[in-house]
């Protein structure tokens, strides 16, 4: 399930940033990609041609083209397309994007087409020749483009699809917005002809370091790779095999210091070979379970959290996540909330964001968006998700905040599905071992003479380090807020048991005088009280991630009055404004952590 480039650590190579100002090209009916019969495409359909059809029209009158990818309108790069013009809100389809950029060759250096995410499937040309085609809106993929570049200027155009197959993941109907395009930095990658690809450095769970080399190209066999852990005297190295690969096992440093949330202390660390380098910074913890506590650096911690979707605070947010729109996110939950903790939701965010939970001292999970219904029987899916799932643990082995590998959300029990995820669970834990693995689970509700009783009744928690459930009681059925403190949870006591959900809309400013009524924030912030009550009676609760930090565009949520495409259920508004909910969590997180010391 590796990638066939990781290139680890793109952005401290020798790159060309590509983002910036793309023009683009509609294309709903993909008529530059095939043809009406499923063809090749016509070429004067074919945006990618290496070609400038301005100069080609003066050349020869009979020439016919219906695009210009020279004189089309431009849109700046990253970015979702729909928030870029109101005609492409609900735009499903191709966009094609082209841009120009200059390069000097030089000897022995091969040049990769690098691109962090591009929703959902992005066919990628480079000076009229396809580099290659890939799926998966979240995560990063590269192509060798060594032999395609020319000197001066040089010619790359993508089409990116949005449209979600019955193969894709997530599938076709989700609970957060369509946003189409290239949303996270593009970039040609120069490396070395024999380069180091990837490489990681961590603690497994008993505190031992772990890690792996792999070079790439002609000189990968037989090379000394030396590691340096700067500010200790330990020295590692190791040797490369045929495959170019080394694996590190040994003892870690004395007096080697924990990263943790309070003091998120982070190593340079530098991978010598002897035609490459690649520098580093890495945190070094320890992650695991006893019982049904969670054990980070050996020491039981409670995982104060939110979950949060890749969406910057604003009117009109277009998943440009720049590292100040990630910074103020996350400070909302640090130092606003109290919290050590962020759900990742439901998909791989950006690398930038989980460097930054590093730097500040957050534990992450990071999950897939296997998310309510796909297709569990199509042994294509089950790869697709094994392949996106690598696509993120090779990118980020290297973070300590990463601490959980989540691998679905409110998926329903049935045999296809169990058997899916049971596979998945196995693929993600021969990949890395030393993280947790978990899923967010659905509970099963008994209205007995007891009351309500909620229990954990699926046959995948054998495979799960961590169980963790979505619940809503009080907000969606019919439970009343007076009723939820009652609720009897039965939980196992041999893992621990995470709330990774549970929320309530209300519109900003939206106040109740009286009763308090759903949408307001006094009915939001009662859910609130009454739902960490609840909490406080589940034994063995080992953390939370309520649903949500920030409100979010959602195409499913569209009550006139307090919707409008947004789901409401953040602890702070689109624009930022917190509401009453907010404090209520704050204050609960504090007081947690005054118990904790
Ligand atoms: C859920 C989903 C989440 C939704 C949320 C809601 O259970 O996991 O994606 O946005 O509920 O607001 O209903």
């Amino acid at each position: 399930m590796r990638p066939e480039f990781v290139l680890t650590h793109v952005a401290s190579r020798d790159t060309i940033d590509l983002s910036g100002e793309w023009v683009y090209s509609k294309d709903l009916y993909r008529t530059g990609l095939t043809d009406i019969n499923g063809w090749v495409a016509k070429s004067r359909m074919q945006r990618y041609r290496d070609i400038n059809v301005e100069a080609e029209e003066k050349k020869d009158p009979n020439s016919f083209y219906e695009f210009d990818m020279q004189r089309g309108p431009t849109m700046e790069i990253p970015n979702a397309w729909n928030s870029v013009l109101p005609e492409l809100r609900y735009y499903v389809g191709v966009i094609w994007f082209q841009k120009e950029f200059d390069i000097k060759p030089q000897k022995d250096r091969r040049a990769f087409i690098h691109f962090e995410a591009a929703n959902y499937r992005a066919h990628v040309f480079v000076n009229g020749q396809k580099a290659g085609e890939h799926s998966g809106g979240f995560t990063p993929f590269a192509f060798e483009i060594t032999d395609i570049i020319r000197k001066g200027k040089n010619q790359i155009t993508v089409a990116v699809d949005s449209f979600h197959d019955a193969e894709s993941i997530p599938g076709s109907i989700t609970d957060w917005d369509l946003y189409g395009g290239i949303t996270r930095t593009p970039r040609i990658v120069f490396t070395p002809s024999t380069f180091i690809d990837d490489a990681y450095l961590q603690l497994d769970q008993n505190g031992k370091m772990i890690g792996e080399v792999r070079l790439n190209g002609d000189k990968k066999s037989n090379q000394r790779i030396e590691v340096e852990i700067a500010g200790t005297n330990k020295k590692i190295s190791v040797t490369t095999d045929a495959h170019g690969k080394a694996s590190i096992a040994t003892d870690a440093p004395d007096n080697l210091k924990r990263w943790s949330p309070e003091d998120p202390h982070l190593y340079k660390v530098r991978f010598k070979s002897r035609t490459d380098n690649l520098d580093e910074k890495i945190g070094f913890r320890t992650i695991k379970t006893r019982g049904h506590e969670i054990l980070l650096n050996d020491k039981p911690v409670f995982l104060a959290g939110i979950s949060m979707h890749e969406e910057e605070i604003g009117e009109n947010p277009s998943r440009n996540m720049t590292e100040a729109a990630i910074r103020k996110l996350f400070s909302e939950v640090k130092q606003g909330l109290n919290g050590n903790y962020i759900r990742l939701s439901h998909y791989p965010h950006s690398e930038l964001a989980s460097r930054i939970a590093d730097e500040m001292g957050i534990l992450l999970w990071s999950e897939i968006p296997v998310y309510w219904s796909i297709d569990f029987l199509n042994e294509r899916v089950l790869n697709n998700a094994k392949r996106m799932m690598g696509e993120n643990i090779y990118r980020d082995r290297n973070r300590a905040s990463i601490i959980i590998w989540s691998i679905a959300n409110e998926t329903p029990v049935a045999d296809d599905r169990n058997l899916f995820l049971q596979n998945l669970a196995r693929s993600v834990r021969n990949m890395d071992p030393s993280r947790l693995i978990s899923a967010a689970l659905l509970v099963e509700r008994k209205d007995t003479e007891k009351g309500i009783e909620i229990s954990i009744n699926d046959p995948l928690t054998n495979s799960l380090d961590i169980l963790a459930v979505n619940t809503y009681n009080g907000w969606y059925g019919d439970d009343k807020l007076d009723d939820l403190a009652g609720i009897i949870w039965h939980t196992p006591d041999n893992r621990p048991v995470i709330l990774s959900e549970f929320g309530a809309d209300a519109m900003a400013g939206v106040h109740a005088e009286g009763a308090p009524f759903k949408f307001s924030e006094e009915y939001q912030a009662e859910y609130y009280r009454q739902t960490l009550r609840m909490a406080d009676n589940i034994a063995n609760l080992s953390g939370m991630s309520p649903w949500i930090l920030k409100d979010f565009r959602s195409p499913r949520r569209e009550h006139p009055v307090y919707q409008n495409g947004w789901n409401r259920k953040g602890l702070i508004s689109e624009t930022g404004v917190r509401k009453q909910s907010f404090d209520v969590m704050a204050e609960y997180y504090k007081k947690r952590q005054s118990t904790q010391h």
